[in-house]
Order: C-alpha cells, then sequence, then structure tokens
C-alpha cells in the first residue's frame, strides 16, 4: 500500500505581485504528516493554459486521497472555503502568460458547476474554534484558482473516494503594506497554522458535513 497522501497545492504570485501566500504555506507544509497522511505540495502556475496540466500531472503522479488546493484572495479578511466551482473562465486582469479569456468555459460542455467535497461548514467550525477568522464562500471568482477549483473536481468526477476542494487565503502583511489603502492581511505563520488546522479537520471528518447556516443573502 502507498503511503496515504493529500496533495496541497498553491500558485505562484500573479498581477505583479512578489509574493503569494499559498506558496509560501504549501512550501512550509510539504512533507508534514497530519492525521497520518503525508502532506505533497505543488506550487501551480498562475495561469490558465498551464494550471490544469500542471494540477492534473500531480494527480495522476500522487494518487492522493484528498486533495486541498489554495490561492490568495486579496482582500478578503479570512480564510474562505470555497463550496462550488463552476465552468466559467472571465479574467478581469492577464494570467502569467498574458492570457485573457473572456466568458470561456473551463471544460467545454462539462457541467455548469461543481461543489467541493469537503466539509466546508465543520472546516469553517473547527477554524473558528482554533481561534482563525473563517467562512463559506460560494464564488471563487473566475481567475485562475476558480479554474482550477473546476478542473479539480471535473478531473476527481470518477473518483467519489477522494476528497477535494479550495480555499481561499488573505494578503499577507507585507503585501498589504505596499498597497495605498488600509487592507486586511494575515502573517504567514497564522496562515500556516491555520491550514494545518484546516486540514485535521478535513482528514478526521466523518458523515455529512456541520449543519450550521453559514448561506449568504448576497
Ligand atoms: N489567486 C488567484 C489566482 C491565483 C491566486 O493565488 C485567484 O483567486 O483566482
Amino acid at each position: 500500500m502507498p503511503e496515504p497522501t493529500l496533495l496541497l497545492t498553491g500558485f505562484e504570485p500573479f498581477g505583479g505581485e512578489t509574493l503569494n501566500p499559498s506558496q509560501a504555506i504549501v512550501q512550509a507544509l510539504d512533507g508534514e504528516v497530519i492525521a497520518g497522511v503525508r502532506v505533497a505540495a505543488r506550487v501551480l502556475p498562475c495561469c490558465f493554459g498551464g494550471a490544469p496540466g500542471a494540477l492534473a500531472q500531480a494527480l495522476q503522479e500522487l494518487r492522493p486521497q484528498a486533495v486541498l488546493a489554495l490561492g490568495q484572495a486579496g482582500g478578503r479578511p479570512d480564510l474562505t472555503l470555497e463550496r462550488v466551482a463552476i465552468n466559467l473562465a472571465d479574467a478581469r486582469i492577464a494570467d502569467n502568460a498574458g492570457e485573457q479569456p473572456v466568458d470561456a468555459p473551463v471544460v467545454p460542455g462539462g457541467p455548469a458547476a461543481y461543489f467541493s467535497r469537503l466539509p466546508v461548514k465543520a472546516m469553517v467550525a473547527g477554524l473558528r474554534a482554533a481561534g482563525w477568522p473563517a467562512s463559506v464562500s460560494h464564488t471563487a471568482g473566475t481567475f485562475v484558482c476558480n479554474q482550477v477549483f473546476y478542473a479539480l473536481m471535473h478531473a476527481l468526477r470518477d473518483q467519489p473516494a477522494v476528497r477535494a476542494g479550495f480555499m481561499h487565503v488573505p494578503w499577507l502583511p507585507e503585501q498589504a503594506a505596499r498597497l495605498p489603502a488600509p487592507a486586511p492581511s494575515m502573517p504567514l505563520a497564522a496562515q500556516v497554522e491555520a491550514v494545518r488546522a484546516a486540514l485535521g479537520v478535513a482528514l478526521a471528518h466523518q458523515g455529512p458535513d456541520h449543519a450550521a447556516a453559514e448561506g449568504r443573502t448576497h
């Protein structure tokens, strides 16, 4: 039996930035064993053309029993567990390869959306209990993060036993400090600790997700 593996992905910096917290987090957690499962980290290129292929290669190589993909959501104040990936790429800025798709499907002919297969509400509850601000998000946007989330769920559509989903993380203080207006941020050590806690819940949780009300009116 191969060792149980969790694939943890992050992204390289994008949009002219020199840092991406998701990259730093996955590098910090690479090789760690959480709830008996070894973390294998991969950093994905932030480009529509290259990210799904890099993800597919990692899935093929590692055959993970669980996957958490991470990305930066600058401006969000907390850790957000994404609930839904949509079959749409609509880029406000160019990706790292200079591509800017508008109204393109992630997978032509694919379903409109996939839901996360992680217990997002249990993970939010676990994060809050450990002292980390977190919430459920109902949109991962329409940029490369949503594309990777959708591609992940599409790739695993015939492997329902694999737990997989996406979490957005806030800016690092170093990034927020470069902005002209005040912006929310969270230090790297805190983000690493929080992702470790979230992974612990994701791997240990059994049965249906918590039934806590985490919906939105907007
Ligand atoms: N955040 C972007 C893409 C890469 C990243 O870290 C997004 O939210 O789409």
